[in-house]
């Protein structure tokens, strides 16, 4: 422990020399970054112990979040920053000659998640955590996170992460709290004590064991845990082939699956879900029967909270538990269960929703599948008595049908609350999507708007900005974020403006310098920052910005003396290994940046930069520089988006569709806030119903739409006609299913006028001012104080053991 500067170093140069076994001349980057994290890490390790004991003593209910997904990136900064030791540590680092943004740099990001669902997870326990709020994450060590992406003649490569090869600083394995999780195998039934029972034989075992990782809040003492499920072979594999068996085990916590708003389904993925909710659970009720006892007021003390419906399987498991294990009826265990379980819904993407065939989910959770059997039998009696008759209905909402259990269906019905991540998307699915779950259990339906923590994405990404602002306004923005509404007071204010533009290009600079540093490539930091940043998918559409991009070159093509302010269009983009439309858009970046590059009049206002490898450290570095953020889904596609609200809290100005929480963002910052574009969601849905729209009709009689879609395949790019055919034939021949042609113009005429308000400064800054002013509603404190209040009915339960 360390009180100030010069017990920091004494205890850091201590720790370095026992940690990495030579002298502090011999030390490296790396040996530096283990150290600290280790002190750290026994800095919080006080607080988390007395916290985890509050709990325990405490009688207030618990919340636990379970996820597929937990995005957390690199952390040991932001618990600096938590701890409150963030000066104390830089400044002592800095008196032995290490700059702490080296140490950072050794960090690798935790990157288990693919994207916004699992980013959400990371931005919600940080934000517990700082509300003192009694709520735990559950999910699963991956040990190799999401892919890295390497970009090979503009082709995507995918090599295999290693964030756990020097060690993980941050988690605590704990054997003492392993347990055993039973696949494949068969159920018997007995007649026992009256009362039909089960048992689960010759099943084959698997180790999850937990490793605990600290969430410590913001300068409160409160430290929560995040709980990571690993898979180990059991130490008894009965009669089997050893190392088969090993290796089988092993896979099951091994790789995340690289779909974002896909279903795989592959039944490793099955055993992953069953993996971290029979884990889990089995550890949720050890600590509520240590704690209380009696399982028959559970519902009143634990929450169990489904993000998505990966974990969807923690229904039918508690039912088991609760009738295999305590004996329970089917009706009392049936009223706890759904009383407990909780359910957020990410996408209304159908190729997103996750059926699992029967023939897959049967052998492999044999007990499992026949709760889930009975849960959908009794489910449709009770539709039978609400619809007499109206098979039709009862087909659609049924949870088993035509083979498949429908996991979405299941959740809905096991659980008192479904959500939605924003306006939008939760009246879409009211309805339409879920239209007739809506009509039969109209009061389990609500909506949470996503938020982000600002602790990380402003505090600790922008601390320039996060000074500009505590100077102006103060500091207490920062434990109410909705205080960044003060600076609405300055959006008139010229000198405040100024300050603001010097950050803004300070953090230009920066970003080019990394850019050179890594890619070659000399960017001109007084462009406009173009930001597109987001996992890669049709609904996403960088084909219109790229598409758009090719017609600013032909405008400069026809015009030589065609002149706009500069632009840098910057784009980072995952896409998943399997999903070959998506790589072809990456493809195109690349050729057209390429040739963009080689004309000296186009490169002048034009420069497209793809970041490879794009993930949550990176989009800490191109967040904070970007003046225009892309928010382009088709409307109605984008549950909510949550890189829109961290861009806008940067004050970047959106370029965006009505769709998703770019709707909230419009009626915080007004027309004069934002540049909307494209059809609305309703307009889309209409024309959905219809069989679409005509994209050929536009094609044919728009020239400039024209010139560009054929551009694609007639010789206009270096790599020949077929390459990006698949591309050419969804737009015309496919019927555009995104309505990219459909929204070309009117996307166009927006980004001309953005290009022209940029040139306006101080209209411009105070646009990009409103922005930051009006994202307070964005945080993720105020999303978790609602999840807290209106969902899971928990309150905050202070540390007074705190240090
Ligand atoms: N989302 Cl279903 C994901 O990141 N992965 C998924 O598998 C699904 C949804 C996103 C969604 O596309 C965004 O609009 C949301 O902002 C985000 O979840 C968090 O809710």
């Amino acid at each position: 422990m360390f009180s100030d500067r010069d017990e920091f170093k004494l205890a850091f140069l201590k720790r370095l020399e026992m940690m990495s076994g030579k002298g502090f001349q011999e030390t490296n980057p790396n040996d530096h970054f283990m150290a600290l994290g280790h002190m750290v890490r026994e800095h919080i390790s006080m607080d988390w112990i007395n916290s985890n004991e509050q709990y325990r003593i405490s009688k207030n209910k618990q919340v636990y979040y379970l996820s597929i997904e937990f995005l957390l990136g690199k952390v040991l900064v932001q618990n600096l920053l938590n701890l409150g030791i963030y000066d104390v540590v830089k400044e002592g680092l800095s008196d032995l000659g290490i700059p702490l943004e080296e140490l950072e740099e050794m960090e690798p990001d935790a990157g288990l998640g693919n994207g916004g669902l699992g980013r959400l997870a990371a931005c919600f326990m940080d934000s517990l955590a700082s509300l003192q709020l009694p709520g735990h994450g559950c999910g699963i060590r991956y040990r190799h996170g999401l892919f890295e992406q390497k970009i090979v003649d503009g082709y995507q490569v995918e090599l295999p992460e290693h964030w756990l090869k020097n060690g993980h600083v941050w988690e605590v394995r704990k054997n003492d709290l392993a347990v055993e999780i039973p696949f494949w195998g068969r159920v018997e039934s007995h007649f026992r004590d009256g009362r039909l029972t089960f048992s689960h034989l010759d099943a084959e075992y698997v180790t999850a064991i937990p490793y605990d990782v600290p969430v410590a809040g913001y300068k409160n003492g409160t430290v929560n845990t995040l709980r990571l499920w690993s898979a180990e072979a059991s130490p008894y594999p009965a009669g089997r082939d050893i190392l088969k068996y090993k290796r089988e085990t092993e896979a099951i916590t091994e790789f995340l699956y690289p779909d974002d708003a896909h279903d795989e389904g592959k039944i490793l993925r099955l055993k992953q879900q069953y993996f971290l909710v029979s884990a889990s659970l089995s550890a949720i009720i050890k600590q509520y029967i240590d704690r209380k006892g009696v399982i028959n007021d559970f519902a009143d003390h634990v929450c169990i909270h489904i993000n998505d419906t990966h974990p969807v399987l923690a229904i039918p498991e508690l039912m088991r538990i609760l009738i295999d294990r305590f004996s329970l009826s089917w009706e009392e265990a049936w009223d706890i269960t759904s009383k407990t379980i909780c359910y957020t819904n990410h996408t209304t993407l159908s190729e997103a929703l996750e059926k699992w065939p029967v023939h897959l989910f049967k052998p492999l959770l044999p007990r499992i599948f026949m709760i889930v059997e009975e849960i959908n039998e009794r489910f449709c009696k009770e539709l039978w008595e609400a619809y007499p008759g109206d098979w039709e209905r009862i087909e659609r909402m049924a949870i088993i049908s035509h083979s498949q259990i429908k996991m979405a269906h299941l959740a809905i019905a096991g659980s008192f609350s479904v959500n939605g991540v924003a306006h939008l998307h939760t009246e879409i699915l009211k309805e339409r999507e879920m239209n007739d779950f809506h009509q039969f259990y109209p009061f389990k339906f609500n909506n949470k708007t996503n938020g982000i923590t600002h602790r990380r994405w402003l505090l600790k990404a922008n601390p320039e900005l996060s000074s500009l602002i505590s100077n102006a306004i103060g500091d207490q923005w920062i434990h109410h974020p909705d205080e960044l509404e003060r600076l609405s007071g300055f959006l008139n204010d010229g000198a405040f403006l100024q300050q603001l533009d010097m950050i803004k290009q300070k953090r230009k600079e920066q970003f080019a310098k990394r850019i050179w540093e890594k890619q070659q490539i000399a960017i001109d930091p007084t462009s406009i920052f173009d930001v597109h940043i987001k996992r890669l998918h049709a609904y996403k559409r960088q084909l219109l910005n790229i598409l758009h991009i090719m017609h600013l070159y032909n405008r400069i093509q026809d015009d030589r003396s065609f002149k706009f302010y500069p632009r840098t269009f910057i784009f980072g983009a995952k896409a998943s290994p399997g999903y070959y439309y998506a790589k072809k858009i990456i493809k195109l970046i690349h050729t057209v940046a390429d040739k963009i590059s080689r004309d000296p009049v186009a490169r002048e206002c034009i420069q497209i930069i793809f970041t490879e490898n794009y993930r949550v450290s990176l989009a800490e570095e191109i967040i904070p520089a970007a003046d225009i953020s892309e928010q382009i889904s088709t409307a109605s596609k984008e549950a909510s988006g949550t890189g829109n609200m961290k861009l806008m809290m940067n004050g970047a100005v959106t370029v965006g569709t009505m769709d998703g929480a770019n709707v909230e963002i419009y009626e915080k910052v007004g027309t004069n806030g934002i540049f909307i574009f494209g059809l609305t969601a309703e307009e889309v849905l209409r024309y959905q119903q219809q069989g679409g729209y005509h994209s050929a009709e536009y094609y044919h009689h728009h020239e400039e739409i024209k010139r560009v879609v054929d551009q694609l395949v007639d010789g206009f790019l270096p790599d020949g006609a077929e390459e990006f055919l698949p591309i050419f034939d969804s737009l015309v021949d496919g019927n555009d299913q995104y309505f990219v042609l459909r929204d070309f113009a009117s996307y166009a005429a927006i980004q001309e006028k953005a290009g022209e308000v940029y040139q306006k400064r101080d209209e411009w800054l105070s646009m990009s001012l409103k922005n930051i002013a009006y994202s307070g509603y964005f945080s993720s404190d105020r999303t978790i104080g609602q999840y807290a209040e209106e969902i899971w009915g928990i309150h905050p339960v202070p540390n007074f053991l705190a240090k």
